[in-house]
């Protein structure tokens, strides 16, 4: 037995962080150990150099390269998410591979060569995508424009690359089209709630 690993994906200010930390907290409040992980994890020697490439839109480096960069943050945490679900803590991810793939994808990278460096990670047992239907709804949410690939037309074709995902067995799209906070979350925890009291099988991996 070991404990489920859930991602919350979704475009820039749909709601992931608002969403994450709500769960972690009602996870907590049934007792459960659990850890929120957010990606990218900007505090890592790779992590920092992302964050300076997202705030400043002028930092140069190829569409590749920030690729590898963002998957490597990742392997930066690989050991650390087995260790806590061998150790039965639930770890939800805030962003994870798929918000890799999507990016990069969007800049016109291909699908199987972004999803390769993260051949080998944990694959979540249960992923949640925040879904805009009116993709106007997600420019007019606070902050939105602040960081690189804030811009409405970018964000569409990121919408485009993560429905490539739809055919993923652990993939749950969830609409937040004029929904409350409380609303999303109840779909959530509909969602989550199946899966909390642990996983028979073996951690899966991309
Ligand atoms: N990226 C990331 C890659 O290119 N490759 C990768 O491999 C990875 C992991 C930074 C960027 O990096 C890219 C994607 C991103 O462009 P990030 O730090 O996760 O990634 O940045 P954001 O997605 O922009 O994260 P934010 O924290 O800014 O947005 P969230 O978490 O989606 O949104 P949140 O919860 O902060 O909410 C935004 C605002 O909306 C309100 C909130 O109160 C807040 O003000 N809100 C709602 N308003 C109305 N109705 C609701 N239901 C609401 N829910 C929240
Ligand atoms: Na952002």
């Amino acid at each position: 037995m070991r404990a489920p690993l859930i991602a919350i994906e979704g475009l820039d200010r749909s709601g992931k962080s608002t969403q994450t930390l709500k769960l972690v907290r009602r996870l907590q409040d049934s007792n459960r150990s659990v850890k929120l992980l957010k990606f990218p994890e900007r505090t890592t020697a790779i992590g920092k150099l992302i964050d300076q490439y997202l705030k400043d839109k002028k930092y140069k480096l190829s569409d590749e390269s920030v690729h590898l960069l963002f998957s490597a943050n990742r392997w930066e945490l690989q050991d650390k998410i087995i260790d806590l679900l061998t150790n039965q803590y639930i770890v939800v991810v805030d962003r994870y591979v798929y918000s890799g793939v999507a990016y990069s994808g969007a800049k016109g990278l291909k699908f199987q060569w972004c999803l390769n460096p993260d051949l080998g990670m944990p694959k979540p047992d249960v992923t949640i995508f925040l879904k805009f239907n009116d993709m106007l709804q997600v420019t007019t949410r606070s902050g939105f424009g602040e960081e690189r690939y804030e811009e409405s037309e970018f964000q569409k074709k990121v919408c485009a690359q993560f429905k490539k995902f739809e055919g993923f067995s652990e993939w749950h799209n969830i609409n937040v089209d004029n929904k409350s906070i409380e609303e999303v979350h109840d779909e959530i925890w509909n969602l989550v709630e199946p899966v909390i009291n642990g996983i028979n099988n073996d951690i899966q991996t991309f």
